[in-house]
C-alpha cells in the first residue's frame, strides 16, 4: 500500500464496510482473462437420463389435441357407434390451416382422434368399413410439415363387433395401430385412454404388447392422472415403470419418484372447452385460464396436450410475457464453478444460465456444499415470474430450492420450489430488485442449471395466496422476513 493516497484507503475501507452491512453480492467473477484455466470435461450424468426421443419430445413442450369425428356433427361426446358414416362430411376442412395454427401457437405437434370411442376411423382402415371410406368426404388435404403428428386411438370401440372377444379384438386394435404407425409418416405421439362406459362389454386389453409396439415408434412417458392440465408441484421425470400397472394412476404418476430407476417424463391433457368435441353452446376457456394451465403443466416439468385450437390470445399472452428475459443483461456469478482455479472453467460459468436452451449450463465445483447463483441485474427490475431449467440430458437433480432478492436493502426469500426438471415456472408477488439469488437447498448430485429468467406477467389473476413457509427438508439458513410488496406476507401457491 506504499504511496496509496489516504482518501483512497478511506474509500476502500468504506466500501468494504458498506458491503458487509448491506450484504451486497460478493462472489468472485466466474472467469479471469489473463490465464484461462484448462478445459474440464463435463461432470458425469446422474442416471437415469432421457433417450434422444424423450429429450426432443420434452423440448416440444406442448401439443394441440384435436377431437374430431362424427361427434363433431352430432353434438355428442361419446358417440354410440351406430351413427351413419355419412354424417362425417367436413367439406371445408383445411388441415393445413390447423397445422399453421398449431405452429403459430407454439405447439410442436398435433394429436388427432384417429378413432374415438364410437369406433369411426378417420383413416381408411383395411379392417373395418366404419371409416372415412364410407363417408362422402374425399377431399382430405395433407398435413404441412413443421408440426409433428400424433394419434389418439381409443381402445373402447362401440362399433366393432369383435369388441369383447379377447384375441380377436386385441389383434384388430394392434392391426389398426400398425396401419397408423407405418402408413402415415412419422407418428410422434400415441395417446390411449382407458375410458369406457359402465355398461360396456368387459374385456382384457393386451397393454403390454400394445405398448411394446408403440414404444418402437415413440418415447416412453406417463400420464399424470388428471384431465385438468396440472402436474404435481413436485414433478420428477424419474419413475419406476414396473411399480405401476398400466391404466392405474395415483399420486405417484403425478409426482414421479426421486429415486426412480427409469426416465419416464410426465404429460397431462386438458380441453379448452368443457367437452372434448366441439359444441356450439360451450364457451372456450379464457386466455388467462390457459395461462394458468401453462404455469401448472409446462411450468412444472410436464408436457401439455391442449385440446382444440387455442384462441390466439393465449399464444400472444405467452409471447408477451416470455419473449424477453428481464435478466438477460445481468452479471451472473456463482458460489463456485467447475474447473477450480480462480473463477473455474468458463464453459461451466454462471453466465451460461443466461443463454437460452438446456445445452449450456452452470456447474459448481465438485463436492461443495453451497450452490448459489447470483444475478446482478445492473438496475432495479420489476418482475413476478421466475423461470429455472436443468440440463435434463445430464439427469434431473434438484429437489429443493429457493429464490432470494434484495428488497429494501436486505435479502428476502421470495419463492420456494421443489423439483425443476426441464422447466419450472414460479409466480411471485411483484418484486422490484437489482439482485437475485438462486439457492439450491437439495439435489441428488451436484446440481446443474441451464437457464434462469425473470419476467413480468401482467395478465394472470393470482387466485390462491398461501402463508410463506419453508418446505420440510430445506436448510433453514435464511432469515425469513416478508418484503413490503408481498401482500401481507402471503405468497402465491405454486
Ligand atoms: C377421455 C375420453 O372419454 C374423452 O372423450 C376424451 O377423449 C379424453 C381425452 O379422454 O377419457
Amino acid at each position: 500500500m506504499a504511496g496509496c493516497p489516504l482518501f483512497l484507503l478511506w474509500f476502500l475501507a468504506t466500501l468494504s464496510l458498506l458491503s458487509a452491512i448491506v450484504g451486497f453480492p460478493s462472489y468472485s467473477p466466474s472467469s479471469t482473462s489473463d490465464s484461462p484455466p484448462r478445459r474440464r470435461p463435463p461432470p458425469l450424468p446422474v442416471l437415469p437420463v432421457p433417450s434422444a426421443s424423450q429429450l426432443s419430445w420434452q423440448l416440444g413442450e406442448m401439443a394441440m389435441f384435436l377431437h374430431f369425428g362424427p361427434n363433431t356433427f352430432t353434438d355428442s361426446e361419446w358417440g354410440s357407434g351406430r351413427v351413419d358414416p355419412g354424417v362425417f362430411n367436413p367439406a371445408d376442412l383445411d388441415a393445413r390451416q390447423w397445422t399453421r395454427a398449431a405452429a403459430e401457437g407454439g405447439f410442436s405437434r398435433l394429436v388427432i382422434t384417429a378413432k374415438h370411442h364410437d369406433g369411426f376411423c378417420l383413416w381408411p382402415s383395411a379392417y373395418t368399413n366404419y371409416s372415412v371410406r364410407s363417408s362422402p368426404w374425399r377431399a382430405g388435404r395433407g398435413i404441412e410439415a413443421g408440426v409433428g403428428m400424433g394419434i389418439y386411438l381409443s381402445p373402447w370401440d362401440r362399433h366393432e363387433p369383435c369388441y369383447g372377444k379377447t384375441t380377436e379384438y386385441n389383434e384388430y386394435f394392434l392391426g389398426q395401430m400398425a396401419e397408423l404407425l407405418t402408413g402415415y409418416g412419422e407418428i410422434k405421439e400415441v395417446f390411449l385412454d382407458g375410458a369406457k362406459g359402465k355398461d360396456s362389454t368387459d374385456m382384457e386389453y393386451f397393454f403390454d404388447s400394445w405398448f411394446k409396439v408403440i414404444h418402437q415408434h415413440q418415447p416412453r412417458l406417463r400420464w399424470v392422472g388428471n384431465e385438468a392440465g396440472a402436474a404435481g408441484r413436485t414433478c420428477w421425470s424419474l419413475f419406476n415403470q414396473s411399480d405401476v400397472a398400466i391404466g392405474h394412476t395415483t399420486e405417484y404418476s403425478s409426482e414421479g419418484d426421486p429415486v426412480g430407476r427409469d426416465w419416464v417424463p410426465a404429460e397431462c391433457d386438458v380441453s379448452i372447452r368443457p367437452g372434448w368435441f366441439w359444441h356450439s353452446k360451450e364457451q372456450p376457456k379464457s386466455a388467462a385460464d390457459l395461462l394458468e394451465i401453462y404455469y401448472s403443466s409446462v411450468g412444472r416439468n410436464c408436457f401439455l396436450i391442449l385440446n382444440v385450437p387455442p384462441i390466439p390470445r393465449f399464444s400472444k399472452l405467452r409471447r408477451t410475457i416470455f419473449s424477453q428475459n428481464l435478466a438477460q443483461d445481468a452479471v451472473a456469478t456463482a458460489s463456485s464453478t467447475r474447473g477450480g482455479g480462480s473463477g473455474g472453467d468458463p464453459s461451466f460459468g454462471a453466465s451460461c444460465v443466461l443463454q437460452e436452451g438446456i445445452f449450456s449450463y452452470w456447474a459448481p465445483e465438485e463436492g461443495g456444499g453451497k450452490w448459489e447463483i447470483l444475478l446482478d441485474l445492473r438496475r432495479p427490475v420489476r418482475f413476478n415470474v421466475f423461470q429455472v431449467q436443468e440440463p435434463i440430458q445430464m439427469g434431473q437433480r434438484i429437489s429443493s430450492f429457493h429464490v432470494d432478492a434484495i428488497v429494501d436493502g436486505a435479502w428476502e426469500t421470495i419463492a420456494y420450489g421443489t423439483t425443476v426438471g426441464y422447466k419450472r415456472l414460479l409466480r411471485l408477488p411483484l418484486v422490484e430488485s437489482q439482485y437475485l439469488r438462486l439457492v439450491i437447498d437439495g439435489a441428488r448430485a451436484d446440481p446443474l442449471v441451464s437457464y434462469m429468467g425473470i419476467y413480468l406477467d401482467e395478465f394472470s389473476t393470482i387466485h390462491h395466496w398461501k402463508r410463506m413457509r419453508m418446505p420440510s427438508g430445506s436448510k433453514k439458513s435464511h432469515l425469513l422476513r416478508q418484503p413490503a410488496s408481498m401482500h401481507d406476507g402471503y405468497q402465491v401457491a405454486m
